[in-house]
């Protein structure tokens, strides 16, 4: 190669090399802001973007198969029950397995009951003997589960009961307190509550939260709550809690209303949809079976049925924590794993208008839901109208495009707003997502009902004025 020609080529190649230092260069930063808005985002809005998330009520009750707390001292007498512990042996627990299938089924956190209304410890606590140490089974699996979480990058947070019919200081020793303890001193269980929950921050923490319940009974104040919270914010600045901390919550709806009352970070419709909300978050907690703890030959949701409930909680604004019961040998059922991967595919094909998104704009109702992030908006249409069109009311802005990103859906324009129509084969789908873009932000549009008229007049039933959604 001549000189000349050798001298070109190196200029040529020092110029690439320098083309790709300011690539690189540009990139670097492009990373280090993406990676400091994470960092700098709150720890309430990380959660909330998460939308999905995995709730595990395990103990030594799965040997009898029956509910957690609840069943002691009813279908199990109270001895036996509190001595399941000592045959308590779960030898296949693999934590690992059960942070992938979190992850699998799209779940982007797991709370595990560290410990129930029945007092029994899932890790070994410097505390009490009524723990994890003590059984069979001796290993530490809060320990190992949190470790495993965050092998799997999903965030692990703790369920704590903040009642305990067995430990002899807490007053109350069943539900509604039957009958007092001998020697009750709620002081010193408020003691050994602070301490176990510091225990859990030192030993599993940085955790995503602490999901508190058990808040109903009488012994539990509000200055308890108040003193907890202050004292967990000191172990650890980012602790999430939610509003069982205090005692305004209001039954299952999970409300705890604007006020004086403690509200924690968010609030816990249970076994339901959560009523649309923007303003607090939410999170409803829902079993995938009909029973918190293991129990053999439990109802299952359907898929249709657990992509239904989570459409309408993220449509709503809200999250979803979908429990599993794990068997006395430390598996989940294969079913229940089964429901979770279908599950999960549903989830990872959907992500975009799941993850990161916000509720709204057309509010939830039988004909499905809505969510949105920045000027995209998409549609999940569970159940069409038996006959013609779903019609969607105006928003304050103008379409830019539409796709149905499941296909067979047509789109009108018309003077109240949006009308969609089926193909036949897509009217009788279980889901059908159609994605939108905005000339503007999403977020702040005001929110409308979608009047869903279900077409009974199609098969000559009595005439259904439009049924507005009421949630
Ligand atoms: O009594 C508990 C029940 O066992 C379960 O833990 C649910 C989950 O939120 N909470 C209480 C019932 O409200």
């Amino acid at each position: 190669m001549s000189r000349a020609s050798l001298a070109s080529f190196a200029g040529t190649a020092s110029m690439e090399i320098s083309r790709r230092r300011r690539l690189f260069s540009v990139a670097a930063l492009v990373l280090l802001a993406i990676s400091s808005a994470c960092s700098t985002q709150k720890p309430i809005d990380a959660w909330r973007a998460m939308r999905f998330g995995m709730f595990v009520h395990c103990g030594p009750v799965s040997l009898a198969g029956t509910e957690i707390g609840w069943s002691r001292g009813k279908q199990v007498p109270k001895e036996e029950y509190d001595e399941l512990y000592r045959r308590f042996d779960p030898k296949d627990f693999d934590a690992r397995s059960w942070a992938k299938l979190a992850k699998d089924a799209g779940m982007r956190y797991l709370v595990l009951t560290t410990k129930h209304h029945d007092g029994f410890c899932l890790w070994p606590s410097r505390f009490t003997d009524y723990d994890i140490a003590n059984t069979p089974f001796g290993r530490d699996l809060v320990g190992e589960l949190a470790k495993a979480c965050r092998a799997e990058g999903v965030r692990f947070g703790a369920y704590y009961s903040l009642c305990d019919w067995k430990h002899p200081d807490y007053p109350l020793d069943s539900p509604g307190g039957r009958k007092k303890k001998p020697k009750p001193n709620m002081p010193r269980y408020f003691e050994y509550v602070k301490a176990q929950t510091a225990e859990l921050i030192e030993r599993y923490g940085p955790l995503q939260l602490f999901w508190f319940d058990g808040e109903w009974e009488a012994p539990w104040t509000e200055r308890y709550g108040r003193e907890l919270h202050a004292h967990l914010l000191q172990k650890q600045a980012s602790i999430l809690v939610n509003n069982r901390i205090g005692k305004g919550r209001k039954g299952m709806e999970g409300k705890t209303k604007e006020g004086t009352l403690l509200r924690g970070n968010f609030d816990t419709p249970e076994q339901r949809v959560g009523s649309y909300e923007r303003e607090r978050p939410w999170e409803t907690c829902m079993t995938i079976c009909r029973q918190w703890a293991w129990k053999p030959g439990d109802r299952l949701k359907s898929l249709a049925e657990c992509i239904r409930t989570l459409v309408s909680v993220i449509g709503g604004d809200g999250n979803l924590l979908l429990n599993v019961g794990p068997m006395p040998n430390g598996k989940i059922e294969a079913r229940q794993a089964d429901r979770l991967r279908e599950l999960g595919a549903w989830v990872k094909r959907h992500g975009k208008a799941i993850y990161g998104t916000r509720g709204g704009p057309y509010r939830p109702g039988p004909w499905g839901a809505s969510t949105c992030r920045g000027r995209k908006l998409w549609l999940f249409v569970l159940r069409w109208p038996d006959a013609g069109p779903l019609r969607l009311p105006k928003l304050d802005a103008r379409l830019v495009s539409l796709r149905s990103l499941d296909g067979g859906v047509r789109a009108e324009k018309t003077m109240h707003g949006l009308s969609l129509m089926p193909s036949t084969k897509q009217r009788r789908a279980s889901s059908t997502w159609i994605e939108m873009t905005l000339d503007r932000e999403v977020l702040p549009l005001e929110p409308v009902e979608v009047r869903w008229t279900s077409g009974s007049l199609a098969k000559g039933g009595r005439a259904s004025a439009s049924n507005v959604y009421e949630r």
